[in-house]
């Protein structure tokens, strides 16, 4: 009995032998939880190839990780670790305690083993009892057949997992996903060091994997890529949604609390949930980079800048900025912001072509930004263009736009953290990698050295692009973003149906 429920004591109801007796029995066949093949299998196996390839006659572990407590006796909604999901195609909810196992074959490659807590009989407490995994309180798991058909690999129940991952842990290299799952990085951590491996080397053993994992999403392939579609289209029915519902925020009152809900319920709907916790930020706010408290009111003659995305079920999450005036038209100093971002911007998704590297996105970007923040006459005294874009003796230009312009997107919402500054940064861009191009300007309210006509408008507008052979696609082109354009949709989507 798990601690939380042993908490739960003063709460349980007497349970007799009869009791047990009479809600064991009389029960349906069980039907299969999956109904064939997932689509991600044959995706997620190329991807199990490519790892077993880099670390021939290794046993490789990726956990997807436990439930978490959010408080006492309730869990988070459960999310696999992001290495896990790509390499087993589980996506959402899926699967408490698994652990994928990549077991080195004597002929060369890897056995794929999935060890978890299949679901239990009707006859054990757990059917009935176990409020944290019992089929009564959270549902039916799938069983090891079904699981098998699913994803196309072994299945194994989670019992046998910590004998067969001890295994000749002496005369065999072991690498382990150590940030998924705390308890098992621990006794396995424990298990290899009596085996004979030097505890000083584990964390590097184990890191060059997290790396090798990290760095295999940086390329997406066509399943990916159609997921990141979903989660776009997903996307931007949430922001037509807030649209619609612009003036409503406002007459509410607790206007910013009201859009994170509306834009939640259709994440919800139309994917997994959100892909982060949503920044819903009118007025000043916007220039908190991560105001994701969305407390605030809305108010006529704001802009609302909301930074949302949609997550599908396969986990992949869109990532999309739009700043849009509140009552449905740019006031002038509002829209000369604009204007400097969405110029940035439009620098920014032409530098994004295979050849270049991923640095010059940004660079493009911000020397746009750069001459606007000369022209307007706001970097220091005798500081032209060129000096602030020195990045020994310059950067005056981040007091107004201090994040960079692009990250990798995926998985993740920051994809591929993991990866080194070459494979990142300095690499240059192939078909395939799926990045943000998001561009800023903040001039908070009490920011003396703005002009006063910019102070508490803060601007952002965010896309997510693929690389192409040629160049790049923008995945979220169908969200207008030039200010004209931006005022049409207002118009155009708060004119629906009325
Ligand atoms: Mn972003």
């Amino acid at each position: 009995m798990s601690e939380e429920q042993k908490q739960a004591e003063n709460r349980a109801r007497p349970t007799t032998d009869e009791f047990r007796a009479f809600v064991k029995e009389d029960w349906a066949p069980r039907r299969p939880t999956v109904s064939g093949p997932s689509p991600a299998a044959p995706y997620a196996a190329s991807r199990r190839a490519a790892v077993s390839a880099a670390f021939p006659g290794e046993r490789l572990i990726v956990p997807a990780g436990g439930l978490k407590v959010r408080s006492n006796d309730t869990d988070y909604v459960f999310r696999p670790h992001s290495a896990f999901a790509h390499l087993t195609g589980l996506g959402a909810d899926r699967e408490p305690d698994a652990v994928l196992v990549l077991e080195p074959l004597a002929e060369g490659g890897h056995e794929a083993v999935l060890y978890f807590r299949p679901l239990a009989d009707r006859d054990s407490d757990e059917f009935f009892a176990d409020t944290r995994y019992g089929e009564f309180w959270v549902g039916a798991r799938p069983s090891i057949e079904d699981v098998e058909l699913e994803l196309g690999l072994t299945g194994r129940h989670i019992d046998e997992f910590a004998a067969a991952a001890a295994k000749d842990a002496g005369s065999m290299v072991i690498r382990l996903v150590r940030d998924a799952d705390r308890d098992l990085t621990r006794s396995l951590d424990a298990a290899r060091v009596e085996n004979g491996a030097q505890e000083e080397s584990l964390a590097e053993t184990d890191d060059a994997l997290a790396h090798h994992l990290s760095h295999l999403r940086m390329v997406k392939d066509e399943f990916e890529i159609e997921q990141m579609r979903a989660a776009v289209a997903g996307t931007k029915v949430g922001f037509e949604a807030v649209i619609a519902d612009l003036p409503e925020a406002v007459a509410k009152g607790r206007g910013e609390r009201w859009v994170e809900g509306v834009f939640g319920l259709h994440a919800r709907h139309t994917g997994n949930g959100v892909g982060y916790d949503s920044i819903c930020a009118s007025g000043d706010h916007a220039n908190t980079l991560h105001w994701i408290k969305n407390t605030g009111d809305i108010k006529d003659g704001d802009l609302l800048l909301l930074d949302a995305g949609v997550e599908v079920e396969h986990l992949y999450t869109a990532d999309v900025t739009r700043t849009l005036p509140v009552n449905g038209t740019f006031s002038d100093a509002q829209r000369e912001v604009y204007d400097a971002v969405y110029a940035a911007q439009q620098a920014g998704i032409e530098a994004v072509k295979p050849g270049n590297k991923f640095s010059d996105i940004h660079a493009a970007a911000i020397r746009v930004i750069a001459e606007h923040l000369h022209a307007w006459g706001l970097l220091p005294e005798g500081v032209s263009v060129e000096d602030t874009l020195d990045t020994e003796h310059g950067q005056f230009h981040r007091r107004w736009m201090v994040h960079g312009t692009s990250h990798h997107l995926g998985i993740d919402v920051h994809d591929c953290a993991l990866a080194t500054r070459a494979e990142y940064m300095d690499a240059e861009l192939e078909p395939g990698m799926v990045l943000t191009v998001e561009p800023g300007l903040y001039f908070k309210a009490d920011d003396l050295k703005a002009p006063e006509r910019f102070r508490g408008i803060g601007v952002r507008i965010e896309d997510d692009v693929v690389v192409t052979a040629d160049g790049c696609e923008n995945l979220s082109a169908g969200m207008p973003r030039t200010a004209d354009d931006v005022e049409a949709w207002i118009r155009e989507v708060q004119g629906r149906n009325v």
